[in-house]
């Protein structure tokens, strides 16, 4: 019997993501590098659909339909190409490769044009949503052709994450458009977790809440605006009592936090690209500095502020100020990704529709969140906004939120607790709206030590002075 799509790399996402495909009554054909695991998952999950195992690349090649539609879920990186090269060899022209790793939008664009020579279609397609996600349904970002999406898309549809009816899976453009947008999420999963994190510390160390108390706080804003699965889970994580010393679990985790490389690769692109994504940034940093036990140690003694003790009166307000100053630095975050996503588009000439982004994150993904629904809607029909900052319904909610915003900024300041995320949310939010920046000052500093010349404000072309002569000025 003939499978209609096969699955290689058996580890947890590969397996779980076989099963979703069996579940939804797709045969599917499964293969791993070491057998025995394929041999497991058909007996511990046989019984959950139609698998047909196959020991060998060879077996597994032969038991596809054609065109042959051909997952690869193995370790990215060097595994992938390995894999590719296997498989390369025993597929013919119109067979689809698709890897549902987390590889670099780079990788993937080389691979593409590689196999396109040998005639085969290569999907480099972002999963999120973790194991749990790729087994009841992920968001699913597909890149490669628009005809391999014919051929790819509705399975990959059935088994996505559903909201309204909706698939959480669209074709997003050709060849490393899918991971270069998966990239993007997790850039922006990066701020948006930071940003949590500093509400978290502002409400514990300036209004003086407990964690349970915080958790509490982040439950109500899950009915609100803020409603998303990562204010979900961390009111979940703050909740947690740890069971050796009966105290808050966030006590006793080690505050340094790791990464594995999405959100550096998003700085790193955005640099490239030109696109100032600070917030993200922050956000990586934060990561990177927690990490750095010495720089820390050495540093504890520095002085910091007196901190005066807030009126309990002002603990319930500073909280509604944290609430508007969280949600304004979320729309600058995702403000930022989505020039990102724009800038990327058009560098790459990928035509990324970004109401289509907005739509498959709001289910199956880590950051997916009802806020989701208002960006879709800010890119849907008529003209996009130049940034989210200025559409409608997101302008009129940082004008509403922008004096608590500076407040809690300000107090954060003012007593010497971290807040790197909304600092550089609000200074974004100020460089944009400045009618006049500093830059300016910056180009003449350029001119006088480099002769790198600046254009004016009144008169067209490049213009020098002569710093070091009568200081003069000459046109180029
Ligand atoms: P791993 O990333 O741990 O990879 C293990 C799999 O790769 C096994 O099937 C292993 O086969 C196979 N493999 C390796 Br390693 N080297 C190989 C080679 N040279 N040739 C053939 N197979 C090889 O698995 P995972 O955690 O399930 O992740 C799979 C992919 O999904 C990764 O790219 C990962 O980054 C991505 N991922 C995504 C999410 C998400 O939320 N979207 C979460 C986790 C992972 P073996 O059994 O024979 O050793």
């Amino acid at each position: 019997r003939q499978a209609q799509i096969g699955v290689t790399g058996l580890a947890v996402m590969g397996s779980n993501l076989a099963r979703n495909f069996a579940r939804h009554g797709h045969t599917v054909a499964v293969h791993n590098r070491t057998a025995a695991k394929t041999r497991a998952l058909v007996e511990e999950f046989g019984h959950e659909g139609d698998f047909v195992p196959a020991e060998s690349a060879r077996e597994f090649v032969a038991a596809l339909e054609r065109p042959r539609r051909l997952v690869i879920m193995v370790k990215a990186g060097a595994a992938t190409d390995a894999v590719i090269d296997e498989f390369a060899e025993l597929l013919e022209p119109g067979d689809m490769i698709m890897d549902g790793g987390n590889a670099h939008f780079e990788d993937t664009r080389r691979r593409e044009a590689a196999l396109k020579e040998r005639g085969l279609h290569f999907v480099g397609c972002g999963i999120s949503g973790g194991e749990e996600g790729a087994l009841n349904g992920p968001s699913i970002m597909p890149g490669g052709s628009a005809e391999s999406y014919r051929a790819l898309g509705p399975l990959l549809e059935s088994i996505s994450a559903k909201v309204d009816g909706e698939p959480c899976c669209a074709h997003i453009g050709p060849d490393g458009a899918g991971h270069f947008v998966k990239m993007v999420h997790n850039g922006i999963e990066y701020a948006d977790m930071q940003l949590i994190a500093e509400a978290y510390d502002l409400l514990r160390k300036v209004a003086g809440y407990e964690p349970a108390q915080i958790a509490d706080i982040f439950r109500k804003w899950n009915t609100g605006r803020l409603d998303s699965y990562l204010i979900e889970i961390t009111a979940e994580v703050l909740a947690h009592t740890d069971a050796d010393t009966g105290g808050p679990f966030v006590d006793i985790v080690a505050d340094r936090a790791e990464q594995k490389g999405t959100g550096r690769w998003t700085v790193q692109t955005a640099l490239d690209l030109g696109v100032p994504v600070s917030g993200i940034a922050e956000a990586v940093f934060a990561r990177s500095v927690s990490g750095h036990a010495e720089l820390r140690a050495a540093a504890a003694d520095l002085p910091g502020p007196e901190r005066p003790e807030l009126h309990p009166d002002d603990a319930a307000r500073f909280t509604e100020h944290v609430e508007q100053a969280l949600y304004a630095s979320k729309i600058v975050a995702y403000a930022q990704g989505w020039h990102l996503i724009q800038t990327g588009g058009e560098q790459y000439g990928w035509d990324i529709d970004r109401a289509s982004v907005a739509a498959i994150w709001r289910g199956g993904c880590i950051i997916r969140a009802r806020f989701l629904d208002e960006i879709r809607a800010a890119y849907r029909g008529g003209q996009a906004p130049v940034t989210l900052l200025t559409d409608p319904t997101f302008g009129e909610a940082l004008r509403a939120a922008q004096n608590a915003w500076r407040h809690v900024v300000a107090r954060a300041t003012e007593l010497g607790v971290p807040a790197p995320g909304f600092s550089a949310a609000l200074a974004y939010y100020d460089t944009l709206r400045a009618g006049r920046l500093p830059a300016a000052l910056v180009q003449g500093q350029r001119d006088y030590f480099g002769a790198h010349t600046y254009q004016r404000t009144d008169k067209d072309g490049s213009y020098h002075t002569l710093w070091g002569g009568d200081r003069s000025e000459r046109k180029e």
